[in-house]
């Protein structure tokens, strides 16, 4: 039987990303993000290359009515959620805590705390009741270690740490397998989201070293859903091989080239 994954934030980076290689991996898959033609696409994309069905939803995470409504509007077939990918997140803004800009702390906590717990909080009852499931939490180096400037960037992804380490303990009794994977950095949208649209900001981001792409991090979560029902891959920190902290990079002149 075909297994049911929730990816959000796929239209775009690693969501998009862990879509297509869990439709490869031959799963039926429901995306979700804000932007409507962009699921549209992602949803074109994963049928002409795969043989999955693709179900899209379109919502905020950091609105609990839409959250709900969302899946509740599900038709039952799509009902029985196997893997659940909490992705859906964002970092606005690279300030010192004495200049951030209030409306950015509150995007990144709605965003990558409160609507990680939404769509959880609906998703998870019925992998309760069946008693089994898999929920994929996307954590960061960020959480691991805090980096000047991203004090409340980091602090979301530290609590997305404790989130999962609490989904996992509160879990453990259903059999419902729980994995966080935490990229360093990874060449998205991520940055030109945090630079609020500077493009040349962005880019300096992934300037002297080969970054990971949004494919390394869906290679990750391929892998920890395709363990034996028995293996939890609990914890996963994928950086690139130039970059060894949050901060500390080793960077080239020029680029490398693939
Ligand atoms: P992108 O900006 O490329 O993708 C972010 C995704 O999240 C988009 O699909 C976006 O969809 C969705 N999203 C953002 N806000 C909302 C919202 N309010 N409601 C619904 N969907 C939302 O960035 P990445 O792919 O890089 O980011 C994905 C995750 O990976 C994030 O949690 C990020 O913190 C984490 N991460 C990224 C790293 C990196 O270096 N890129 C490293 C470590 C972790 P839409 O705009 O359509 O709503
Ligand atoms: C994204 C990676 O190091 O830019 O979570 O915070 S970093």
């Amino acid at each position: 039987m075909r297994k049911i994954a929730l990816i959000t934030g796929a239209t775009s980076g690693l969501g998009k990303a862990i879509a297509l290689r869990l439709a490869k991996d031959g799963c039926d898959i429901i995306i979700t993000g804000r932007r409507q033609e962009r699921l549209e696409e992602v949803e074109k994309e994963i049928e002409i290359k795969y043989e999955s069905k693709v179900h899209s939803l379109c919502f905020d995470v950091r609105a609990y009515d839409e959250v709900e409504k969302a899946i509740a509007s599900l038709p039952d077939e799509w009902k029985n959620i196997d893997i659940l990918v909490n992705n859906a997140g964002l970092a606005v803004g690279l300030d010192p805590i004495h200049k951030g800009v209030v409306d950015d702390w509150v995007r990144m906590i709605d965003t990558n705390i409160k609507g990680l717990l939404y769509i959880t909080r609906v998703v998870s009852p019925t992998m309760v009741s069946r008693k089994s499931g898999h929920i994929i939490n996307i954590g960061s180096i960020a959480g691991k270690a805090v980096y000047p400037n991203g004090a409340v960037y980091c602090a979301t992804k530290y609590a997305v740490n404790a989130l999962h380490q609490g989904m996992r303990i509160d879990l453990l009794p259903f059999g419902i397998r729980v994995t966080q994977v935490c990229p360093g950095a990874v060449d998205t949208e991520f940055s030109l989201v945090r630079f609020k649209g500077n493009q040349q900001r962005a880019d300096k981001v992934y300037e002297g070293y080969k970054e990971l792409d949004a494919d390394d991090i869906a290679e990750a979560v391929s892998y920890a859903v395709s363990q034996p029902p028995h293996v939890n891959i609990q914890d996963m920190l994928v950086m690139p091989t130039a970059q060894a902290t949050g901060t500390l990079f080793h960077k080239e002149e020029e680029k490398k080239q693939d």
